[in-house]
């Protein structure tokens, strides 16, 4: 036996551990000593993911019906040139525009995401799957993941990217962590980071529907009713500036709207806040008080917020509240970069003659990431809206459990003719697939990773599993075939050539060292003062009008509300009259647990057992009307379908309210989580109308025992 430093090779986040290994094999991980870092619940099972007796280990090619999994193994050969002869098939008959790929959290890992997905803030623009065959389209789960939050609240008022804003936590008096749970969205560092606050004496607030841990460590804890945060904030800076409690000289001086902000605001009454956000007027005022005589503070947030219909004007009104109390870019507040030159996150695509899909309906998404927005792939497939889909390269992705109305995806993968995907594990997409590549786990490829401050080489950790190649592996094996193989890098060695050719610096240093330091920057506070975070110079943001703001001029041009305007809920409203009889309890779907890590991981007993049953968590007031206790067989019904969960009956969420676990519905997970699919539940035409994102949190259902 033997150990070795490693990078945990399970999610994008590469945290470094320590790793016990037996004849190569590598048989247990333990918290790394010396690198000082973090390991979570998944991260410690790794060995049983790895060598998981389910995992695919040879090509797949389907032989029977869809749905019924018939497949046949297959040399890579033969399903490589059964992939790539089929793309072109669809091309010739519909034309380029037809296929599209998109890739999900299983390529998410650095190289993938550097040649393929495109989220690293380090990269330069790379041509998307099927461009250089002439379809603009490509997709990633951005379209329901993390731009609300990182790309188009930030950008619509700072001018700056999510990426270059961050909690000065460490420094912090008064720390609010607002719809994030550090606990179990991974890695788990900025459990450490409110610890350290929390020494330095620091005030901790959570503010979430439901009690999560984090409460635990909190000084003082807000359940609010979901998707209401929106308001509860607008509230929050109504009360501050009535009482003209509000930095007077940032107002002033670096922002742009707060007058038609203040319009706004005045006519939202505090009963009407306290009566929707479920969160009473002295707690309103007393969390008020403490920001306006707290400085500095800042804000840790994510998800939380970005699933309603006013997503993105909530996380822009919570901006606005760190902003009117002169928490941007102080020591302990919330520190703005400059976007950073080689940052793209758009491509610098050509054009092509036909829009993608998604682009007429979420412009700004289009023209700010150059993604097709996935939400409308159902309808491009099924109605040929704008035109049709055809084709479908997925990567690292279980389209038909984790988008809004399963039964529309799985229609929509069912009715493609031909559809292919990467995956290290069979999923409820390969029941429509027609081609399945296995795929290894980033401990069996070679590349490198992205930390804070580095960038590392990672070595490969363990042989790969049967025939599984990485994601790279088979991006330039059938780009190969269509004309364009030159694209992706051909072998290990090659990966750091194409990925560092622009920058022999890091390559160097990778190359000589396996290790590449960021020039320390020397910390400037209140750049905006100083015209540091403009392309000109001058002071304040790069924003159209050069200052942070409450009126986004972006937003107007694109058509939308330019004010961080609160919107009820187009279902999830307790104003819902329609609804709200038949459906009387406000869903809310997915907050993260510890042992899964969405769908994944749910075939792995050593890791279902620390939850082996999907819950749906309810306040017992809710119960108790019901007559329903924990661990109850219970049906959830929308006006989508019905599902069945298990209760678990905590006054940690708010009467009127449900909280319903994601990651169930495919028959290759364990038995009880194998029907447990949310997704049959939400809505794919509820939406976000600036980003697209689909109302995951803001829904009504209602939950019935069954005997
Ligand atoms: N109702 C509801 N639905 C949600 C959410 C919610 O909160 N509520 N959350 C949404 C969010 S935030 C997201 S990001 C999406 C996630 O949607 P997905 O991207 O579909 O995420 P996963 O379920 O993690 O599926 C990833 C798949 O990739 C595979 N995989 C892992 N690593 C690799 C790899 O290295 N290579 C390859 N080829 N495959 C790999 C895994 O086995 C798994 O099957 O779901 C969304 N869906
Ligand atoms: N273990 C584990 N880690 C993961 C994942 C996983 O599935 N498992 N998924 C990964 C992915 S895809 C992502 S995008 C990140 C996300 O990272 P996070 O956003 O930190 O995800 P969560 O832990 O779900 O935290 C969201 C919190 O918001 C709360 N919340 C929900 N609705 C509301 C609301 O309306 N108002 C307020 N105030 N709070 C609300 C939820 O109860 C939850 O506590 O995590 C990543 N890390
Ligand atoms: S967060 Fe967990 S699974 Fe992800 S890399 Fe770190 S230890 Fe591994
Ligand atoms: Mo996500």
């Amino acid at each position: 036996m033997y150990k070795k430093n490693i990078t945990c090779g399970l999610c994008p986040s590469g945290c470094h551990v320590d790793g016990i290994f037996e004849d190569q094999k590598l048989i247990s991980i333990e918290k790394s000593k010396t690198q000082n870092n973090n390991i979570c619940l998944r991260g410690i099972h790794s060995p049983d993911v790895i060598y998981s007796k389910d995992r695919l280990t040879k090509p797949l090619i389907r032989n029977g019906k869809k749905g019924s999994f018939s497949f046949r193994e297959a040399s890579w050969e033969e399903a490589l040139d059964y992939a790539a002869e089929s793309f072109l098939k669809i091309k010739d008959k519909y034309g380029a525009k037809s296929l599209i790929s998109h890739i999900g959290r299983g390529g998410f890992d650095n190289v993938t995401d550097f040649f393929a997905t495109n989220t690293l803030p380090f990269k330069k623009s790379v041509p998307s799957f099927f461009e250089p065959l002439g379809s603009p389209n490509h997709a990633t789960v951005s379209s329901l993941c993390y731009v609300s939050f990182g790309v188009f609240a930030p950008f619509t008022t700072f001018g700056i990217y999510g990426a270059n804003i961050s909690p000065d936590i460490e420094n912090s008096n008064l720390v609010l962590v607002w719809g994030t749970n550090p606990y179990n969205s991974s890695p788990p560092i900025n459990v450490k980071r409110l610890r350290k606050a929390k020494e330095n004496g620091a005030k901790i607030i959570a503010i979430d529907h439901y009690s999560t841990e984090v409460f635990n460590l909190a000084d003082n804890g807000i359940i609010i009713r979901s998707g209401t945060d929106g308001l509860f904030i607008l509230g929050l800076i109504k009360y501050i500036v009535e009482r003209e409690l509000y930095n007077k000289n940032f107002v002033e001086n670096f922002t742009h709207g707060f007058e038609d902000l203040i319009d706004y605001i005045k006519n939202i009454d505090y009963s009407y806040i306290e009566k929707t956000t479920g969160v009473s007027y002295e707690t309103l005022k007393g969390l008020a008080k403490q920001l306006a005589n707290t400085t500095p503070a800042s804000v840790l947030t994510y998800t939380g917020l970005e699933y309603s219909n006013s997503g993105v004007q909530s996380i822009r009104a919570l901006y606005s509240l760190f902003a009117i109390t002169g928490n941007i870019d102080i020591k302990g507040g919330l520190l703005v970069e400059k976007n950073k030159s080689d940052v793209n996150l758009y491509y610098k695509v050509p054009k092509f003659e036909d829009k993608r899909i998604g682009a007429e309906k979420y412009p700004l998404f289009n023209d700010l990431l150059s993604q097709s927005q996935f939400m409308e792939f159902p309808n491009a497939v099924l109605n040929s809206k704008p035109y049709k889909i055809a084709g479908l390269f997925n990567i690292g992705s279980v389209i038909s459990v984790n988008y809004p109305n399963s039964k529309l995806y799985q229609k929509a993968l069912s009715e493609l003719e031909f559809f292919v995907t990467v995956d290290r594990f069979k999923t409820k997409d390969s029941d429509y697939a027609d081609v399945i590549f296995p795929a290894t786990t980033y401990f069996e490829n070679y590349g490198f990773q992205l930390y804070n401050n580095r960038i590392e080489v990672k070595n490969r950790t363990i042989e790969p599993i049967g025939e599984a190649k990485s994601n790279i592996y088979v991006l330039h094996e059938i780009a190969k075939r269509l004309g364009y193989g030159e694209m992706y890098p051909k072998n290990d060695k090659d990966i750091l050539v194409k990925a560092f050719k622009d920058k022999p610096e890091i390559y160097k240093a990778l190359t000589e060292k396996g290790v590449y330091f960021y020039p320390k920057a020397e910390k400037i506070y209140k750049k905006f003062e100083k015209g540091l975070l403009r392309d000109d110079n001058k002071p304040g943001f790069p924003t159209r009008t050069g200052k942070f703001e409450f009126r986004s001029s972006l937003l107007e041009e694109y058509g939308y509300e330019p004010l961080p305007k609160y919107k009820e809920a187009m279902e999830g409203s307790i104003y819902n009259t329609a609804d709200i009889e038949s459906y009387p309890l406000i869903l809310n779907t997915g907050a993260r647990i510890k042992n899964t890590f969405r769908t994944q991981h749910l075939n792995i007993d050593s890791l279902v057992k620390y939850q082996p049953y999907p819950y749906a968590i309810i306040n017992p007031k809710d119960a108790e009307k019901r007559n329903i206790s924990t661990n109850d067989k219970v049906s959830i019904s929308t006006k989508r379908g019905v599902v069945e969960f298990f209760a678990k009956i905590s006054d940690d969420i708010l009467e009127g309210e449900v909280e319903l676990n994601v990651g169930g519905g495919s028959k290759y997970q364990h038995k009880n989580w194998a029907n447990a699919n949310a997704n049959i539940l939400t809505d794919s035409n509820n939406v976000d109308e600036i980003s697209g994102f689909p109302c995951f949190k803001t829904l009504l259902c209602e939950i019935t025992k069954i005997d």
